[in-house]
């Protein structure tokens, strides 16, 4: 059986890390994409490096991007998978006290980069009949206090993914928008800036969504036959379910 070829970023924590494990115990070639270096070298210290390949760069910096790609061994050169999965919230303020250099580096991380990684390998993409996971959530179509511009990136997200869909008719490259809900990743301890107490209080007693639940839900994606394609999945964890509109009266 060919080995295929899948490169994820956000590799170095949550849904990344996970599904990077989850690929190389597929037998597939990973490479694994973040800006954290040491967490890359732990990663290839536990595998052989023939199985998997570490780039470390900035998602925002296009140039080492490209330099990346460029400097893919022979072996990792053919990509099968994109997993867009690098991404962030920053803040829950309301809008009218938000950050606005936050907002900037959310749209820079989870929109701006996600689409020059994936012009950057459409063209293999299609040469190989690949595939795309992108990494969306349910904040894409659930408002809630503080989701705004974090909502407003995933929107994009999940909406890019149904238009790669279409542009990519009668390619035979599928394309996925995975929306999960409250998940215990790193992600509240970056939404937070290192608040522990907080991301702890957030997910006690909800029995969250784990990296693993959505590293097997991408793994089915990638496995499923061919001719199939999951354009959307929403995925929460029991404990969590969507409550009704506000109003403010006079
Ligand atoms: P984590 O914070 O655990 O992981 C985020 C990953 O993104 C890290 O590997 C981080 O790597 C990488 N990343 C962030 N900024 C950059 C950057 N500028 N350049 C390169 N890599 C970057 O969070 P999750 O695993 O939860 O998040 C993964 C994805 O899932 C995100 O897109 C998030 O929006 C989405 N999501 C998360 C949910 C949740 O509740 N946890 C629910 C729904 C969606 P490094 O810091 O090393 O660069
Ligand atoms: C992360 C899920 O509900 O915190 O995308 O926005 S949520």
């Amino acid at each position: 059986m060919t080995t295929k070829t899948v490169w994820i970023t956000g590799a170095t924590s949550g849904f990344g890390a996970a599904t990077v494990e989850r690929f190389l115990a597929g037998s597939w070639r990973v490479i694994a994409s973040g800006r954290r270096m040491e967490r890359l070298q732990q990663l290839l210290a536990r595998h052989d490096a023939e199985r998997v390949h570490a780039a470390a760069f900035d998602v925002r910096d296009e140039a080492a991007m490209r330099t990346a790609h460029a400097n893919l061994p022979p072996a990792f050169a053919g990509i099968d998978l994109l997993v867009n999965n690098a991404g962030l919230a920053l803040g829950t303020a309301p809008a009218q006290q938000a950050d606005l250099a936050q907002w900037k580096q959310m749209i820079d991380v989870n929109v701006t980069a996600l689409v020059t990684l994936t012009h950057l390998l459409l063209p293999q993409l299609i040469e190989r009949r690949g595939a795309i996971v992108n990494i969306s959530s349910i904040a894409a179509s659930y408002a809630y206090r503080g989701g705004n511009v974090y909502g407003g990136t995933k929107a994009f997200v999940t909406q890019f993914s149904q238009n790669l869909r279409s542009d990519l008719h009668g390619t035979g490259v599928r394309v996925t928008s995975v929306e999960p809900g409250m998940a215990e990743t790193e992600f509240t301890l970056v939404r937070t800036g290192g608040d522990q107490a907080a991301s702890d209080q957030l997910y006690a007693g909800a029995r969250p969504i784990t990296a693993g639940d959505i590293a097997e839900t991408i793994w089915w994606i990638a496995s499923l036959p061919p001719h199939l394609n999951i354009n959307r999945i929403e995925v929460m964890p029991v404990s969590q379910s969507a409550a009704g509109l506000q109003v403010h009266r006079d």
